[in-house]
């Protein structure tokens, strides 16, 4: 059977790399060309490979969102993290699709005096879907430009009525070891987690996020839905979201456990604090072209306006 989510594995579509890059480029200086005229509309419909699947419409919050041209969608679902597929940036889009999407429920509980399970359509009526567009910037420094769909995390984390002891949020992604061919690699220990202090998580950029480009998010992105967390390295953004948990202690995340000395709990996005590997101060924006400049990489990832006061007496080099 077809589903829209055959996006990605076309025959068309498995083009060698250098070919369709240079493609792109072309088609990423048409967009910019008609963003300068500040038409949008005419932006998206420049890109030949656009929006796919279930519409899911929602109006532009301006206030969170950043005025940058948004990537393209061939960029956006093409070149992706998702290592349960795989660690290729196009293995996502090539075996994501093999995921079960249905039916889907999130369970939420811990500290809480409301524990709920929710299926996918409660959850999308929960608030208002809104579209954000948000710089993404991975730990491997390269940086994207996404508008997503969604509503602030606090709406459902209110639902639940957290107790005095919830101080951290632990989230937890799907595991399909039959459908997941990254899986069985062992790079990470899965299923994949990630955490957030209260705070955190409460912060209306926090972003639970059901789309894309207006459209119901593609399984290479996190379907049918996952967290965005702006200011924060990439890793903290998990993908295909089935349970949240709140709770007195940190959690050990996937990514602190494969390499404690290299990724930490807090991961907020800062130029001042090198990987152990590599500088961070600066970024290569996906669809730019591979010799345009380097941007650099700001605090925060340019939201420190909004969440550097989360962090206040914190000494951000250790509590990396
Ligand atoms: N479940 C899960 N979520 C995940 C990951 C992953 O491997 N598994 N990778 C993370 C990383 S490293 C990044 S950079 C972002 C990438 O999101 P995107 O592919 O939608 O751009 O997803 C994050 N969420
Ligand atoms: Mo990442």
């Amino acid at each position: 059977m077809r589903t829209p989510w055959d996006i990605g594995i076309r025959p068309s579509e498995i083009t060698p790399e250098p070919i369709w890059r240079s493609r792109r480029r072309w088609l990423q200086q048409a967009a910019l060309g008609s963003l300068a005229l500040g038409a949008t509309g005419l932006a998206r419909a420049a890109d030949a490979d656009g929006p796919a699947g279930p519409a899911l419409e929602a109006p532009r919050d301006a206030h969170w969102s950043t005025d940058e041209p948004p990537n393209t969608w061939r960029d956006i679902t093409t070149y992706n993290n998702f290592y349960e597929f795989g660690t290729d940036k196009g293995d996502p889009a090539k075996y994501a699709g093999r995921m079960r999407l249905e039916p889907w429920t999130v369970r939420i509980d811990g500290a809480v005096r409301k524990p709920l399970t929710l299926d996918l359509d409660a959850l999308r009526r929960l608030a208002p879907l809104e579209e954000r567009v948000y710089r993404l910037r991975c730990v491997e420094a390269w940086s994207m430009v996404v508008p997503w769909t969604g509503y602030s995390l606090s709406h459902l984390l209110k639902q639940v009525e957290p107790t005095a002891d919830a101080r951290y949020v632990v989230f937890t992604t799907a595991l399909q070891p039959e459908a997941m061919p990254g899986v069985a690699q062992g790079v990470l220990d899965w299923p994949y987690v990630e955490g957030l202090r209260l705070d955190e998580a409460m912060h209306p950029l926090a972003l639970l996020t059901f789309g894309v480009y207006g459209r119901a998010l593609p399984p290479q992105n996190g379907a049918p839905l996952r967290v965005i967390v702006p200011w924060k390295y990439g890793f903290k953004s998990a993908k295909s979201l089935v349970g949240i948990r709140l709770q007195a202690e940190p959690p050990v995340t996937s990514w602190m456990r494969a390499a404690p000395r290299e990724y930490g709990f807090y991961a907020n996005v800062n130029p001042a604090v090198p990987h152990p590997r590599w500088s961070q101060e600066t970024e290569h924006r996906i669809g730019t072209g591979w010799f345009s400049p380097r941007l650099p990489t700001q605090p925060f990832n340019g939201y420190g306006d909004a969440v550097a006061g989360l962090y206040q007496g914190m000494d951000l080099a250790r509590n990396f």
